[in-house]
């Protein structure tokens, strides 16, 4: 049995497990890979995401807040995130929104799989000036979603702030996650938004990272997630 301190001269413990699991299990860590596509009357959205991946983002939706949001998530989660969506957008952006999150929600439990040995629960706090938030998750397999955000204006340039909401209960509803999400600062409604998912995308980084201590259990007394 290895252990940690094989790597004792490398002092961030991200890259300590990185190194462990690469050395020891690298096929196993390229199979964390999952495409999904999502096809009804309102869009069309396909999604691909590699949770080792390196942060690498490709967007194609339509809508620009959005996909800015979004690379936020790859970028600080470390994932490699391919999103592409054709909607409504002659209506207005809801349905676009919505179904993207519900899609990236379907491909991250996909790429999941079993669950075994990933740490589960994950939690980040992110200043950006002004504001400040926090994200506690856990990827239980049961969709709870608490949202507590003012934002000061209704509007991020053409983006309705009330979408956020949605992006995320459809994400939760169908990756089977836990999710609560502060606004603890903030005046400006770009900052917020940004804190928001910047802290989201490190604490789904923290809970799908795997435990070199226990990657063959389930982290659950239950027996399942
Ligand atoms: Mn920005």
């Amino acid at each position: 049995m290895h252990k940690l301190n094989d790597y004792r001269c490398i002092p961030d413990p991200e890259t300590v497990i990185m190194l462990f699991y690469s050395e020891h299990f690298g096929n196993v860590m390229a199979s964390r890979i999952a495409s999904v596509s999502r096809n009804t009357l309102e869009t069309q959205i396909e999604v691909t995401i590699n949770l080792d991946g390196s942060g690498q983002f490709k967007a194609e939706t339509g809508v620009p807040f959005l996909d800015h949001m979004m690379e936020q998530i790859a970028r600080h989660g470390l994932f490699d995130l391919d999103v592409k969506a054709k909607g409504d957008l002659h209506i207005d952006a809801h349905h676009t929104v919505e179904d993207t999150g519900i899609t990236i929600g379907q491909a991250l439990k996909k790429a999941l799989g079993d669950k075994k040995g990933i740490i589960r629960y994950g939690h980040a706090y992110i200043p950006l000036d002004e504001a400040l938030s926090r994200v506690v998750l856990d990827l239980s397999g049961r969709p709870g979603i608490e949202f507590d955000v003012t934002f000061t204006r209704d509007k991020i340039g053409e983006f309705d702030v009330d979408l956020f909401y949605e992006f995320f209960q459809g994400l939760v509803n169908h990756a089977g996650m836990t999710l609560h999400i502060d606004s603890i600062k903030g005046r400006n409604a770009h900052h917020i938004a940004e804190t928001i998912f910047k802290a989201f995308g490190r604490a789904l980084r923290m809970a799908v990272t795997l435990d070199p201590r226990a990657l063959e259990q389930l982290p659950s007394t239950k027996g399942s997630l």
